[in-house]
């Protein structure tokens, strides 16, 4: 994913009069020059949970330290011209050690969550076996420190950092890994869900089966098709269904579980009623392999019927598992998928192709079309029935070049939010059950193959000092939870 260096900042020091410094260095006075305080909702309902999210290997550092053992991503990174900048996530933003000061961070925001991810081969080394106690000491240490704040955890247990041993007995194209992970959920679930109440199983399953097992730009770097990409498709649909099933029979009672999926969304170009069908029939069929099989357990005919000899090879029982009934879905959304219309022929839909002046955020894939934050809870909740749903992500990539106060003015962001933020409130006006939001990303961090050249953070990290500056997208973040509604 190339990164536009061609974009510039705009905003010069113009605006530094207007600033007054915080505990987190200059913050915007120009947008509120007192604590926020909670009004009546207003836009969002009653209860809806805001919150921004993170993930281990992107913000964690500390990879060699107090027993962690390696991941994939350790591996990958260390593999020449596989990161643009030829960085990994060793010291990133050191969360590891700096946690404190980031939950004060999210306490400013006034965040009431917060979705983080444990790093498999933190707890345990080798995947499997003798757990370490360190590493959990960690997670201890941040859900403390979180539940002090006033901020309710929601863990994710695979965020694509698998153990590197793991990768060496056969990595997702090995049911083992699938068995692994659920007895690796279990262990977790039984640790943490005291304190740890709302828990995801995996994280953007469809990103990284496809990036990294058929693309081969994320780790582990390979390029499959046919029967054993399929296979590894599906046994990532297994882990997650074994992963509930673990969270279920561990964890503390009430402890809800479900996916965070990045759903691959089409949006009707134009909204007629046969647009709208067309795009829910299009957005089953390109989730076929993930989402859709996870709450229908089966595969679609269609996808059957594409991939003929190389389906995957599974068992009635492993359908039953891989829909095993979760609490809520969490769904990571961005950018549509494809824009539809309706067709008389098969499939029922046409896709519209996108202009070349069709703009996009600073990366390319991040195409603008933040009506997907009304389109992508919207299909799941017709498609699916889901009950309860979570934006676990949403988000931008800007080019984030500070002023010369040091504050980044990142407009474009801020219009990016409000505007997704106006179309998912679309959503709840409508009555789609979506009861929280995690902005992506709380920091800037390690953006796996961009390096550290692509930022999606609402506070800008210095990586030569580790300082920490909320940017304007972070004042306006405040201001959206404090008024409930886009701001
Ligand atoms: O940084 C990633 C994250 O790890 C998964 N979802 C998309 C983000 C932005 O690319």
């Amino acid at each position: 994913m190339p990164f536009r260096l061609t974009r510039r900042a705009w905003m010069t020091g113009a605006g530094a009069a207007a600033l007054a410094a915080t505990a987190y260095g200059t913050a915007h006075t120009t947008v509120r020059t007192s604590p926020p305080t909670r009004r009546a909702a207003t836009g969002f309902p009653d209860g809806f949970r805001w919150g921004t999210a993170t993930s281990s290997y992107q913000v964690e550092g500390a990879t060699q330290v107090d027993g962690r053992g390696p991941s994939i991503w350790d591996t990958f990174a260390r593999e020449p011209g596989r990161i643009r900048d030829g960085s990994s996530g060793e010291t990133s933003v050191d969360h590891y050690h700096r946690y404190k000061e980031d939950v004060a961070l999210m306490k400013w925001m006034g965040a009431q969550t917060y979705r983080f991810s444990i790093a498999w081969p933190r707890v345990f080394p080798d995947g499997r076996g003798k757990a370490n106690p360190k590493g959990f000491d960690f997670y201890d240490r941040l859900v403390d420190e979180l539940l002090a704040a006033g901020i309710e955890p929601f863990a994710t247990l695979y965020h694509w950092d698998l153990p590197q041993t793991l990768q060496e007995r056969g990595g997702w194209e090995s049911r083992d890994t699938a068995e692994a992970f659920g007895d690796y959920a279990s262990r977790v679930a039984s640790k943490l869900t005291d304190r740890v109440r709302q828990v995801f199983t995996i994280n953007e399953m469809q990103t990284f089966v496809e990036q990294g097992h058929r693309s081969g730009v994320f780790a582990p770097g390979l390029k499959l098709d046919g029967a054993r990409l399929n296979q590894v498709r599906h046994h990532a649909v297994l882990a997650h269904g074994l992963a509930v099933q673990a969270v279920r029979a561990s964890g503390r009672r009430g402890t809800r579980v479900g996916p965070a999926e990045n759903i691959a969304t089409a949006v009707p170009a134009i909204e007629t009623v046969e647009n709208i069908r067309a795009a829910e029939l299009a957005t089953r069929e390109l989730n076929a392999p993930y989402l859709t099989v996870m709450m229908e357990g089966r595969y679609t005919d269609a996808y059957l019927a594409a991939a003929g000899a190389d389906a995957p090879r599974f068992t009635p029982q492993d359908l039953k598992t891989i829909s095993s009934k979760v609490d809520f879905v969490g769904l990571n959304v961005y950018a549509p998928s494809k824009y539809v219309l309706a067709s008389e022929a098969a499939p029922g839909f046409v896709e519209v192709p996108l202009q070349a002046s069709h703009p996009h955020m600073a990366s390319p894939w991040l195409t603008l079309g933040p009506e997907v934050l009304y389109w992508a809870p919207r299909h799941a909740a017709n498609l699916w029935k889901v009950k309860d749903i979570f934006i676990t992500e949403n988000g931008a990539s800007a080019t984030d070049e500070p002023a010369t106060d040091g504050t980044v003015y990142d407009v474009d962001r801020v219009m990016y939010l409000r505007n997704c933020l106006m179309h998912l409130q679309r959503a709840t006006d409508a009555g789609v059950p979506v009861r929280g939001y995690f902005l992506w990303s709380l920091l800037d961090n390690f953006e796996w193959a961009d390096g550290y050249a692509t930022r999606f953070g609402i506070v800008h990290v210095d990586y030569a000092t580790q300082k920490r500056t909320p940017k304007l997208s972070a004042s306006f973040y405040r201001e959206v939870i404090a008024r409930n509604a886009p701001a």
